[in-house]
């Protein structure tokens, strides 16, 4: 999608990361709890503070067990691991995180295939997953598990309405399909819409969230559903090399994290706003202010006569990192470490760029 940027940056004025809220930073808070925090080792269940962030975060949302798990990849291929069985398919949206930014690993490791359904703004509904379901038969493979990404990553962190998921997980138990949420912003969904992360998600089989995106923990995503799916993921956990010994110095971050970030979280959601609207200003630029519930703004640049890539080159230069996530898309992500006046940075650098002379593409 985006690598690092050859960005040619000149010491001085600070870098405005815009890239993604995984590059949040442990605050003081954080480093100081992990250099306190007590160790065992998890691989034989024994680190008293992994053993407090999977019971806390078990208890937030609603649910008989958590595991931390080093990232929210992994988090997710557990879930699909541990729901299915080789040879069949997983139902998610087509721009989904397990669909299109996993390395294939729901096929490589899981052996299973994806079966992605393009939605308006990622969100699906049961009448777009009933069609796609498969009838039982000896031709097709058949469906295993249904995914959902709330909020949706890649269509611009959008929120599922509540009665639309609810409605997905009914009709998917009805036919014996589990659910599993890619919920790695769900706190994002929450503090956007209002109500509590076990209520977005108490219809779900699985969730997995992230500890290291907005919620500004260095390392780890938690994996959440019942005693008996846990003791499952836990073995393959294992067998994909997760096991992670003294683990409690990252659980330390991941505890405060899950404690006090959420509240940071409205700035951040603010802050993606005041970036669209700037944004939607300039001339050449394509974003609907309106649609920006969250952390992420994605716009589209074709009317500048450049592409994604060439105009995240020169916002480097400037300091300014995003990126391009399609050729004339470009995603900017707010979160802890940026503040209002990064952000005034952002939309001037965009708005000096926008004016240069430009070339057009066919
Ligand atoms: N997303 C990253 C990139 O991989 C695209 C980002 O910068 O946004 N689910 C969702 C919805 C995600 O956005 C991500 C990371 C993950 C899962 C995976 O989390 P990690 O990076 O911890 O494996």
């Amino acid at each position: 999608m985006y690598e690092s940027a050859e960005n040619g940056i000149h010491s001085g004025e600070a870098v405005v990361d815009l890239r993604s809220d995984t590059v949040t930073r442990p605050t003081l808070a954080m480093r100081r709890a992990m250099a306190e925090a007590e160790v065992g080792d998890d691989v034989y269940g024994e680190d008293p503070t992994v053993n407090k962030l999977q019971a806390r975060a078990a208890e937030i949302f609603g649910r008989e067990a958590g595991m931390f798990v080093p990232s929210g990849s992994m988090g997710n291929l557990l879930a699909i691991k541990t729901w299915t069985r080789h040879g069949q398919e997983v139902i998610c949206e087509q721009r989904a995180h397990v669909n299109q930014y996993e390395l294939a690993s729901m096929s490589a490791v899981a052996g299973c295939m994806p079966r992605p359904i393009a939605a308006a703004n990622g969100i699906l509904t049961w009448t777009m997953i009933e069609s796609m379901l498969r009838p039982k038969g000896y031709h097709y493979s058949q469906t295993g598990l249904v995914t959902l990404e709330n909020t949706h990553n890649m269509a611009g962190g959008t929120i599922y309405p509540l009665d639309v998921a609810e409605e997905i997980c009914e009709r998917a138990h009805e036919l014996k399909l589990p659910v599993h949420l890619d919920g790695a912003r769900i706190f994002n969904a929450s503090v956007a819409v209002g109500k509590s992360v076990k209520e977005l998600t108490r219809k779900f089989d699985s969730v997995m969230f992230c500890l290291s995106k907005g919620l500004g923990a260095p390392v780890g995503s938690m994996l959440l559903g019942s005693r008996e799916f846990i003791d499952k993921a836990h073995i393959y956990r294992k067998m994909l090399g997760g096991g992670m010994r003294q683990a409690g110095v990252l659980a330390a971050a991941g505890l405060l994290a899950l404690e006090e970030s959420p509240k940071t979280l409205p700035r951040d959601h603010q802050n993606a706003r005041h970036l669209a609207g700037g944004l939607s200003k300039i001339a050449g630029i394509s974003v609907d202010p309106k649609k920006v519930v969250t952390n992420i703004v994605i716009f589209d640049v074709r009317g500048t006569g450049k592409t994604a890539a060439e105009i995240s080159g020169e916002l480097g230069k400037k300091k300014i990192l995003a990126g391009p996530t399609d050729k004339f898309l470009i995603r900017m992500v707010t979160h802890c470490d940026v503040d209002r006046a990064g952000v005034e940075r952002a939309i001037a650098a965009l708005d000096e760029i926008c004016k240069a002379p430009q070339r057009t593409h066919a």
